[in-house]
């Protein structure tokens, strides 16, 4: 594969992985100086921006005759830029499978769009962003993409089974944790199963381990599916009641843990009162395999809808089964319901981190140990 860098100064670009595949011949590897394509005494590429604003945009002309030397049909013009599409492993992965590519770094307020319009009746032409946060210019993120693009090449790395488990690799999880001698440092101790030298239980270990991690990190990455198999979610019935109090009890034995000081009504609650509270609002119930493994209930007060009573088995924490139920009972707030509300353990960083991700923000404590967390409805 060939790549062009512009503009140049990139000698990050000679150390590390991309001067390890220059020396393999995987990669021809050029950086190029924008400046070597300006006619003026001052070798100038930027100028001010029409419509007004601050800064200085990157002049058409100087990469207009860049591109003109250094790109043909065959080339894929990569351009980082904050407005860009998402730069992913997908993506990688694909520009890995191409001949060439020029990536222009922009600076200062960014190029000239018509550089980008013009190449595109040229060339395959892709803006991307590595990250929804600012830089100052495109060098950096013009780093990120050759070396997220040669670690790819065929033949680059020793044993390409190891791309599959790393995170956004094929399995869409993140990897796991991953440890090495001593198996005991500083009081911390390497997991058993480890250790013990059964495959299919370090595996499964592995497993389970990279499913935690997504759910908690990064549970957009997670397929419904992925949460947990076949989940049937439906309203509440009658005949629910005992599962519920057994799933309430273990969930609340959990909360105290988190925040021992609060009293949890729900802990000493009997199975009338789960028939109470079942009876007000709406309540949905989650089952797998026909057990039942979540619950949450809506109630509307004014113009809130009360989200309380969400529960997850505990054996099945951790696998999104609560963002879906979230969801699930957020869709059916009441016309008129300008709010969604829910209460919540002080201590419960887990809880309030799934209800940070949904869009709730805490809005104050809502008695000893508890904080209240509120959206606006969509
Ligand atoms: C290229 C100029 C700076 C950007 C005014 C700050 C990528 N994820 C990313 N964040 N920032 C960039 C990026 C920033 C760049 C250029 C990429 C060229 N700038 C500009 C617009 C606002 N200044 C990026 N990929």
């Amino acid at each position: 594969m060939r790549i062009d860098v512009v503009p140049s100064y990139l000698e990050p670009l000679e150390l590390s992985l991309p001067g390890k595949a220059r020396r393999s011949g995987l990669l021809d590897l050029h950086v190029h100086d924008l400046r070597n394509w300006t006619h003026d005494r001052h070798r100038t590429v930027d100028d001010t921006p029409y419509g007004g604003g601050a800064g200085m945009v990157m002049r058409p002309e100087p990469w207009g005759e860049a591109l003109d030397v250094l790109a043909d049909a065959t080339t894929t013009l990569v351009v980082p830029t904050p407005s860009g599409i998402p730069f992913t492993q997908e993506l990688a992965a694909e520009l890995a499978g191409h001949e060439h590519l020029v990536i222009g770094c922009g600076r200062y307020e960014g190029i000239d769009q018509r550089v980008v319009d013009h190449a595109r009746d040229r060339m395959d032409v892709r803006e991307v962003s590595i990250g929804d946060y600012v830089l100052n210019g495109g060098e950096a993120a013009a780093l990120v993409v050759v070396e997220a693009v040669v670690r790819l090449l065929p033949g680059f790395m020793g044993n390409p089974d190891s791309l599959d488990e790393e995170s956004h690799g094929s399995s869409g999880l993140l990897e796991y944790p991953v440890y090495t001698k001593p198996d005991s440092w500083r009081g911390l101790d390497v997991p058993d199963v480890l250790l013990a030298g059964d495959h299919a239980r370090i595996a499964a270990w592995r497993h389970d381990q990279s499913v935690r991690r997504t759910a908690e990190r990064r549970p957009d990455l997670l397929h419904p599916s992925t949460v947990v198999d076949d989940v049937d979610v439906r309203v509440v019935q009658p005949g629910d009641a005992g599962e519920l109090l057994t799933l309430q009890r273990a969930c609340w034995v959990q909360e105290t843990w988190s925040n021992p000081d609060v009293e949890m009504d729900a802990l000493t609650e009997t199975l009338a009162d789960v028939h109470a509270w079942i009876g007000e609002g709406t309540t949905l119930v989650a089952h797998v395999a026909g057990r039942l493994v979540g619950a949450v209930r809506g109630r509307r007060h004014d113009d809130t809808w009360d989200i309380g009573r969400l529960m997850v088995a505990p054996d099945l924490q951790g696998r999104g089964l609560g963002r879906l139920l979230l969801g699930r009972i957020e869709e059916l707030a009441p016309a008129g319901t300008t709010r969604l509300e829910l209460l919540t353990g002080a201590g419960s960083l887990r809880n309030q981190r799934i209800y940070k991700r949904a869009g709730f923000r805490q809005r104050g404590e809502a008695g000893p140990g508890v904080v209240r967390m509120s959206k606006p409805r969509r």
